[in-house]
């Protein structure tokens, strides 16, 4: 998928204004090819985990780490503007996890995971996982050199942000709606969110998970793990 073309031409509204921050992304966008390269030769499946803050990200891989672990050789980079929390949040999951702390700003750029990439040995790994910081808004824009991007929408943000910031869906492979053993206490309709999702992207998968209450999490591993075995067999071709 060519993120690039999908990036909005301009700001619309009341006012109209010319959008220069794609001239910006140029040099993202360059980096984002370097890693992706780098990541087909070492056989790596990576994957960008992105949504608004709080919306069960980490709790989801600290899940997938238990779960995994095991089975695939896993490292997760997790970026936030402050703090090793979340590094060591998964960390006590049994994951190997790497903490970015981008000192304010809101989201992750493919320098930052190309600095972070010196100091991970990333021999024999099978499956990168990056938490994007929480923000449904800028990590949009900026390309990981990922193989694809899965967002999570919460029960608890509303059911109605997928059009107020479609960007974010229309670059994403994979839709989580989360936290869905809260839906009995929220005004949120699944079937509403999956819509307009779809109007967005309508080939955007989509999973509903729990990591709370275990609901989703064998597909959403099943799927991790049938990505990064996909990933080694269109290597292998290559290859062959
Ligand atoms: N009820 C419920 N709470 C959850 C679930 N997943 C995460 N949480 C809670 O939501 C809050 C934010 O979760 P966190 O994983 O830190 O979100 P992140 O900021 O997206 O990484 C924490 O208090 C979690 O315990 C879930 O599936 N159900
Ligand atoms: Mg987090």
């Amino acid at each position: 998928m060519n993120k690039i073309q999908k990036s909005t031409k301009a700001a619309r509204g009341t006012v109209t204004c010319d959008n220069t921050t794609m001239h910006l992304l140029k040099a993202n966008d360059f980096v984002a090819e370097s890693i992706r390269k780098q990541m087909a030769k070492q056989n790596i499946l990576m994957i960008n985990i992105t949504s608004s803050a709080g919306s069960g990200k980490t709790t989801l891989l600290q899940e997938t780490a238990r779960r995994i672990g095991d089975q695939v050789k896993m490292k997760i980079l997790v970026g936030d503007l402050e703090t090793e929390r979340d590094a060591d949040r998964l960390r006590e999951a049994g994951a190997d996890a790497l903490q970015i702390v981008t000192g304010g700003i809101c989201h992750l750029e493919a320098q930052m995971i190309w600095q972070a990439m010196d100091s991970m040995n990333l021999d024999g790994v099978d499956l990168l996982i990056v938490e994007n910081v929480g923000n449904l808004v800028c990590p949009a824009s900026f390309d990981l050199g990922e193989d694809y991007r899965v967002t999570l929408i919460a029960t608890t943000e509303g059911d109605d942000k997928p059009k107020k910031y479609p960007r974010m869906f229309l670059t994403s492979e994979m839709m989580l709606v989360s936290k869905v053993d809260l839906l009995p206490y929220l005004p949120f309709s699944v079937d509403a969110v999956v819509a307009d999702a779809r109007d967005i992207n309508p080939d955007i998968k989509v999973l509903e998970v729990s990591s709370t209450q275990n609901t989703g999490i064998e597909e959403w591993c099943n799927w991790l793990l049938e990505k990064v075995k996909e990933k080694k067999e269109a290597n292998n071709e290559v290859v062959a």
